[in-house]
């Protein structure tokens, strides 16, 4: 059956929630690649599974569209008007879920929401990250390790429907040079199909890649005026462990400008990280003047934590030096350490499994 057209069924999406008995999921952190892969992919799938009324759900607030103005630029360049799309204040997920509703997850591979297990109907996922094994009769079930997922339904859409209206495209676009950082080789995050497809969105939705790209990062640089704990909440993603919860955000400033915006920016850090109850907070510093630099400050709940992390993370290979002039600073709520990151590849998707195993070895440990 033939998908209605992209812009109609965007503007439908409020009316068909109410019914909906699948939802197209994109992760926590509501970056350009889920907004942009969930919306696409739902699309896609109201031509296939036109009775179940598919919608593509956006996993934060409305209000947090404010703190994504890259994500803002590209609907508005794309003549989306963030109005007709769905946030978690517009659909309960839970409800929704009781009900029998399926899941389609975007971006992510496992659950982030707390779903009991017998209405966790993950019907399909199409990721990128690092497989978790969740879920495997999904289906289909792919999970490939390019460098955005807009680049995955890409090819399934054009695969199966061999088309999609300029603005799709263009959504797309933006999510896949945002994730490989225009494709550059430097940074390491794009293969040859995150090529081949940026070649067919370009031709789909006729724009020139540099400049947009520039454009791209204008709008996601555009941060005047937010707090820390803006800054910090933004690209925010947290996971439970046995050990304590732990959240990475990523901070699109160097550490130096941070600090220029932020008088007291240790307090600031280890305030966030209470208030989120976290036993570790690291938050990844991304700038690109005058080249591309990663720096980390890292938050842990007590020293012995921060060094045993400090210590793996350098046996895996981040290459990292103490911030000249930032020595770990002792906070009321923990320890603070302050990094130049060397090995620039490893970017939080890296980043977060290597966490994971610290974390793991650690409850070998304590059951030994
Ligand atoms: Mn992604």
């Amino acid at each position: 059956m033939a998908s209605p057209p992209f812009s109609h069924y965007i503007k439908s999406m409020q009316h068909q929630a109410g019914q909906s008995e699948l939802i197209v999921l994109g992760n926590q952190g509501a970056d350009l690649d889920s907004v942009a892969s969930a919306l696409v992919l739902a699309w896609h799938l109201a031509g296939q599974q036109s009775q179940k009324h598919p919608v593509a759900l956006i996993a934060r607030h409305r209000c947090d569209l404010n703190l994504r103005p890259e994500v803002k630029f590209v609907l508005a360049r794309a003549g989306i008007n963030p109005d007709h799309l769905l946030f978690t204040d517009d659909v309960e997920l839970g409800k929704k879920m009781a009900q029998g509703t399926e899941l389609v997850l975007v971006d992510h591979n496992s659950l982030e929401v707390s779903l009991p297990p017998g209405q966790q109907r993950v019907t399909a996922i199409i990721d990128h990250h690092h497989d978790q094994g969740a879920f495997p009769a999904a289906s289909p079930r792919i999970i490939d390790q390019v460098g955005s997922t807009a680049t995955l339904v890409t090819e399934l859409v054009l695969r199966e429907k061999g088309e999609m209206a300029a603005s799709a495209a263009l959504l797309l676009l933006s999510a896949l040079l945002m994730d490989t950082v225009n494709l550059s080789a430097q940074a390491r995050r794009s293969t040859a199909r995150d090529q081949a497809m940026a070649e067919k969105l370009l031709a789909l939705c006729g724009v020139e890649r540099e400049s947009f790209f520039n454009s791209l990062q204008q709008a996601q640089h555009d941060l005047k005026g937010l707090s820390t704990q803006q800054l910090l909440g933004r690209d925010y993603k947290e996971w439970p462990d046995p050990v304590g919860r732990y959240g990475t955000s990523t901070v699109l400033l160097s550490l130096e400008q941070w600090r220029q915006q932020e008088t007291d920016l240790t307090t600031s850090l280890a305030r966030f990280a209470r208030q989120k109850g976290l036993a570790i907070l690291m938050a990844m510093l991304v700038s690109y003047e005058p080249d591309f630099q990663r720096e980390l400050i890292i938050f842990c709940r007590d020293k012995e934590l921060l060094i045993h992390l400090v210590v793996f993370l350098e046996q895996q290979g981040l290459r990292l030096s103490i911030h000249p002039g930032n020595t770990a600073i002792v906070n009321r709520d923990g320890y603070l350490g302050f990094y130049r990151q060397g090995n620039a590849a490893i970017s939080r998707k890296k980043l977060q499994p290597l966490v994971q195993r610290f974390l793991a070895s650690l409850h070998g440990k304590q059951q030994e």
